[in-house]
């Protein structure tokens, strides 16, 4: 049975991880609006080059593109998403909703990955160095004064979406501060 889920959290609680899991797992497909961004940097192209500095700063992208960016995978069809970083504003939730309705599908859960801020910036600045260590480019906006701007975005712009989805019964709570693995296993459960 193929389920659409969403992975909510702050940067850093491990989303894009745990996405990448329920591919190999389960068999969902990962839409991370974070990776269609970073990819249409690396193309050059007009909207990656608009999106470049807002990123690297840690402000969300405005609603119209990432939403855009859904609907282009969406209208491809399917079913089994694993929305992975959106939605991040109560505008992008309604879109989704929006978007799932037209395509006959809904939503079966919100999984809130909790983890407090200090883990976070460990997390980030621990990805920062690792990558540098490796030779391997750094993220643009994996340093303290960039995480500061994502976290506040998360807090004032992303965390009503708790609320949002509280409201419609959909929204299950996971400790994010277990290891890898274990969180995995907690998701799991929720996802059948
Ligand atoms: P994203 O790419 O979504 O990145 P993120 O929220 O910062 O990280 P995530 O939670 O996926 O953490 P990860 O698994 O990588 O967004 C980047 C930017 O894109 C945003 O700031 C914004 O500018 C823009 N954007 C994206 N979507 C948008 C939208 N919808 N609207 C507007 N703008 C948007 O984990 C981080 C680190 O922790 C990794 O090193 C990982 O190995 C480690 N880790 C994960 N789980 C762990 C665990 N359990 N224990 C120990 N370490 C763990």
């Amino acid at each position: 049975m193929s389920v659409n889920i969403i992975l909510l959290g702050p940067p850093g609680a491990g989303k894009g991880t745990q996405a990448g899991i329920l591919t190999q797992t389960r068999g969902l497909k990962q839409l991370s609006t974070g990776d269609m961004l970073r990819a249409a940097q690396a193309s050059g192209s007009e909207m990656g080059k608009r999106v470049a500095e807002v990123m690297a700063k840690g402000d969300l992208v405005t609603d119209d593109i990432v939403i855009g960016l859904i609907r282009e995978q969406l209208e491809q069809g399917g079913s089994g998403f694993i929305f992975d970083g959106f939605p991040r504003t109560l505008a992008q939730a309604d879109a989704l909703g929006h978007l799932l309705d037209e395509m006959g599908q809904g939503l079966d859960a919100v999984i809130e990955l909790k983890v407090n801020d200090d883990v976070l910036v460990d997390r980030i600045v621990g990805r920062a160095e690792q990558a540098r260590a490796a030779g391997q480019p750094v993220r643009a906006d994996d340093n303290a004064e960039s995480l500061r701007t994502r976290l506040m975005a998360y807090y004032k712009q992303t965390s009503p979406l708790v609320g949002y989805y509280h409201a419609k019964g959909l929204l299950r709570g996971v400790n994010g501060l277990g290891e890898i693995d274990e969180v995995a296993g907690d998701i799991g459960q929720i996802v059948g």
